[in-house]
């Protein structure tokens, strides 16, 4: 089943997902890597997400190969720019920066992207990507040259993502940025849920089991954790379990 029919799925059926980020740059030695990968496999994590906003080593490739020998875990791009493209993901989000008004992250990436992921299999997953405000500038506000949508501005990402929908694209990604000091709040998610029919996939500071639980609850059908496990990969554990239950219970109200 391809990526984006496995979202439609969560979406339609009110199952959740995970997804583990992996920033190239934060990968020391293949020992750290083998040991996420493994941790992910036991915790049954839906995805992983590889990426960052400025990738300044060369390891791209290397660390898809690593994941793919130690997992069946789906591997799906989150490029921070058009060079950060591997032809052995299984997907590409195709990320479409609508909260910002800098165009080559709207359109002037992707037109470098296009012939170059035309040429492999690449599953392309074209999604509106939001960065939410939280606090302090993140690396992702600060590269992309963009201001992230205040924390306090819910009709402002509501009408954005609203926007996005109706430009065709068939995710939505709202980010408080790697390592966020404040996760988007559950009145912010609810408010773009509220707002566009498609996939919603919520990142940045989700860093404990709590905070997982209320990305949740207020509507995120995927949540992306990356920070919290380069301190510690075992915290993988607490917040899946969170989906997990979900999903348990859901089954449970099934029957
Ligand atoms: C960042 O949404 C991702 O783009 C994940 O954020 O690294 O803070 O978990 P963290």
């Amino acid at each position: 089943m391809s990526i984006l029919k496995q979202l439609l799925e969560l979406r339609a059926t009110g199952k959740k997902g995970i997804a583990v980020l992996i920033d190239p740059d934060k990968v020391h030695d293949a020992a750290q890597l083998h040991q996420l990968a493994d941790l992910a496999v036991e915790n049954c994590v839906d995805y992983f997400f590889v990426g960052g906003s400025l990738i300044t080593t060369v390891n791209l490739s290397d660390v898809i190969r690593q994941l793919r020998s130690r997992s069946n875990i789906p591997v799906v791009l989150f490029p921070g720019n058009a060079i950060q493209i591997d032809p052995q993901a299984d997907a590409i989000l195709f990320l479409s920066l609508i909260s910002g008004r800098n165009p080559e992250l709207l359109i002037g990436q992707h037109v470098v992207a296009a012939p170059i992921i035309r040429n492999t299999s690449l599953e392309v997953l074209p999604t509106g990507y939001l960065l939410i405000g939280s606090g302090r500038i993140t690396s992702v506000a600060y590269v992309s040259n963009t201001t992230p949508i205040p924390d306090d501005k819910y009709s402002l990402a509501a009408c954005t993502a609203m926007a996005g929908e109706m430009l065709g694209l068939r995710l939505m990604y709202l980010d408080a940025g790697s390592g966020a000091e404040t996760e988007i709040s559950g009145r912010m998610i609810s408010a773009v849920r509220k707002a566009v029919s498609v996939p919603l996939i919520v990142g940045g500071g989700i860093n404990t089991p709590l905070k997982a639980r209320q990305a949740l609850e207020a509507g995120a059908d995927l949540i992306v954790v990356g920070n919290a496990l380069e301190k510690d990969p075992n915290a993988l554990t607490g917040m899946a379990t969170k989906v997990y239950e979900w999903n348990e219970q859901l089954a449970l109200k099934g029957k």
